[in-house]
């Protein structure tokens, strides 16, 4: 009975809340089977470490039809037969029967008998808080410049890494809760960092003070969280349940639940959450329907932004649009409708137009956020990975390169005709680019395949990669970062036994390699908190 739990949690301490909170997600997890036990049996051997118990998701998403209403059964199959390029999905042709296949890909069809749940009751029976508001020190307790600290996810321990990003000397190292995905968020000031994991759970942590304040499981199966840039508000956009959770970042106490839900009433998973500073709103990525959502979180929101919401409620625009939106629900949506799917975002320094792919298209969109309307067709080759992509300024313009996760390349797209000015062919299929305003050079990896092991440096004026290295043989080099001022650059030797190497940023020499186990993104607070061209947002 959750009204039992909650009340019987909040006269307990928050150890009773967390164990209640698990004990009854369990319960409905393990409510929710409903298979045969062959089908039960194959799951778990083969599927549960990546999807979940139940199929509830883990590193890999929740397997329920509902979740699944873009795929066929029949890609289905070749996916479990394959593998899915671009995610840690392996092919299982020569471990599992064509018969074992299939019974797979019918379980996962199969609907749970009691649907999981998750709702803003068992969000709030989850919420932890460990130290209250004014209740930690307002120094930071080491000496390091506040700005040029790094955070180094490490996911093969489930750890993170507080880095001085002057010394390259670790501050503190600290436990993170299971698989988190996505970039960490600061807060504006860069004091609290925000951390989302695949199985809902968000953590504020504070850097002067080296200690967890408060932690929610926001969902079953999350995406990632984004900051507003006022720091009052957190959205969590979710796969399971399909909807967003926006949060009080002071305590991460739970504000607004939000079905995902379109225009025509059909639920769509969302994909991921963005703040978008200049608007004062976040945008909601929906995977299964041909929508995405602007939802203002400041009555400094643009005017363009104000006159869409006022014109879907039917108010007056001009003079009375800020006020008519403080008088509305907090958070309204404002809907934009697309022609095709968007799985990849990207969006120009200005947050005026959003750039997205589906997956299975050949093209990107370009959307005016504004105008609520596609404005260009970008053709591009493979599979851009454009949620990795940055811009510079070339010959005068502004160009978003793009690393490719099909396709050996990084496309470079010119921001102003949306044409593609050229592809730099690599050693293969890419996953994460970088670059920093005051450095000449970008550098991608090769992610997928043979070359897993090298990383290119592009030199941003001339197009063309300059140099390629291999740090480790035979491990994956992977996502870099730059310190504050773009003088060196920090690549993940991504590896249980792996490592963090320091480069000087110009002449390209190795400066200092920190073991780490298995390193993934690395985020520097100068550069995130500034929005950086050259980092992810
Ligand atoms: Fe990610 C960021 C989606 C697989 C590591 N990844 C993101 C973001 C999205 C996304 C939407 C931006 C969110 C943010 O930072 O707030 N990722 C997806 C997928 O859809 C995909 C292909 C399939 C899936 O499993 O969800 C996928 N991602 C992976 C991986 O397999 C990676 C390599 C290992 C892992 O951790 O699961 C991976 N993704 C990352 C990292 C970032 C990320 C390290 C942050 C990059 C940054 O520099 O900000």
């Amino acid at each position: 009975n959750k009204n039992f739990r909650a009340l019987t949690c909040s006269k307990f301490s928050k150890f009773c809340i967390s164990i209640f909170a698990s004990l009854s997600f369990y319960g409905a997890a393990q409510a929710a089977e409903d298979t045969t036990p062959t089908a039960q049996k194959l799951y778990d051997q083969h599927c549960q470490s990546c999807h979940g118990i139940n199929r509830l998701g883990g590193m890999g998403p929740a397997l329920f039809p509902e979740n699944l209403s873009r795929l066929k059964k029949r890609r289905a199959l070749t996916v479990i037969r394959q593998g899915r390029p671009a995610t840690q999905m392996p092919a299982f042709a020569s471990t599992l029967s064509d018969n074992e296949i299939n019974t797979l890909a019918d379980f996962i069809y199969t609907p749970a008998k009691i649907k999981p749940q998750w709702d803003l009751a068992d969000v709030k029976g989850s919420h932890i808080v460990n130290h209250l508001p004014g209740s930690l020190g307002d120094k930071p307790v080491f000496d390091a410049d506040l700005m040029n600290l790094f955070i180094v996810v490490e996911l093969a321990d489930h750890s993170a890494t507080l880095l001085n990003g002057d010394t390259f000397e670790p501050i503190t190292r600290f436990k993170t809760r299971f698989a988190l995905h996505g970039g960490p968020k600061y807060s504006p000031d860069g004091r609290y960092v925000y951390f989302a994991s695949r199985d809902g759970w968000v953590t504020k942590y504070d850097i002067y003070n080296l200690k967890v304040i408060a932690e929610v499981r926001a969902g079953i199966n999350t995406r990632n969280l984004a900051i507003s840039s006022d720091g009052k508000y957190a959205i969590v956009g979710n796969y399971l349940p399909h909807n967003i959770v926006i949060l009080d970042t002071e305590t991460l106490e739970p504000i607004k639940m939000v079905d995902a839900i379109d225009k025509n009433g059909v639920s769509s998973r969302v994909s991921a959450v963005y703040n978008a500073p200049p608007r004062h709103s976040f945008i909601v990525a929906l995977k299964d329907v041909k929508e995405v959502w602007e939802i203002p979180y400041s009555d400094k929101g643009g005017v363009e932004v104000l006159k869409g919401w006022a014109h879907d409620h039917r108010k007056d625009v001009g003079e009375g649009a800020v006020e008519n939106w403080k008088a509305a629900d907090a958070f309204p949506i404002r809907r934009i409708t697309t022609e095709d799917y968007l799985d990849d975002f990207f969006f120009d320094p200005d947050y005026i137009n959003l750039i997205g792919a589906s997956r299975d298209s050949q093209n990107g969109q370009v959307i005016n956020l504004d105008a609520r309307k596609k404005v260009a067709t970008i053709d591009m080759e493979g599979m851009p990975h454009l949620g990795s992509g940055i811009t510079w300024d070339y010959k005068g313009r502004q160009v978003l390169a793009s690393p490719n996760i099909k396709d050996g390349l990084v496309s470079v797209i010119d921001m102003e005709s949306w044409e593609v000015i050229k592809e730099i062919k690599t050693e293969g299929p890419g996953f994460f680019m970088r670059s920093h305003s005051k450095s000449p050079y970008a550098w991608v990896d090769v992610f997928f395949g043979p070359n897993k092991e090298k990383v290119h440096i592009i030199d941003k004026s001339t197009l063309e990669i300059v140099k390629t290295l291999a740090p480790a043989k035979g491990k994956t080099a992977a996502h870099v970062e730059f310190t504050k001022d773009g003088k060196y650059v920090l690549l993940s030797i991504w590896d249980e036994d792996g490592a963090v190497i320091v480069y000087d940023a110009n002449t390209f020499e190795e400066i200092k390699r920190l073991p780490m186990k298995k390193p993934s993104g690395k985020y520097n607070v100068y550069n995130k908190i500034n929005y950086e061209r050259g980092t992810s947002h």
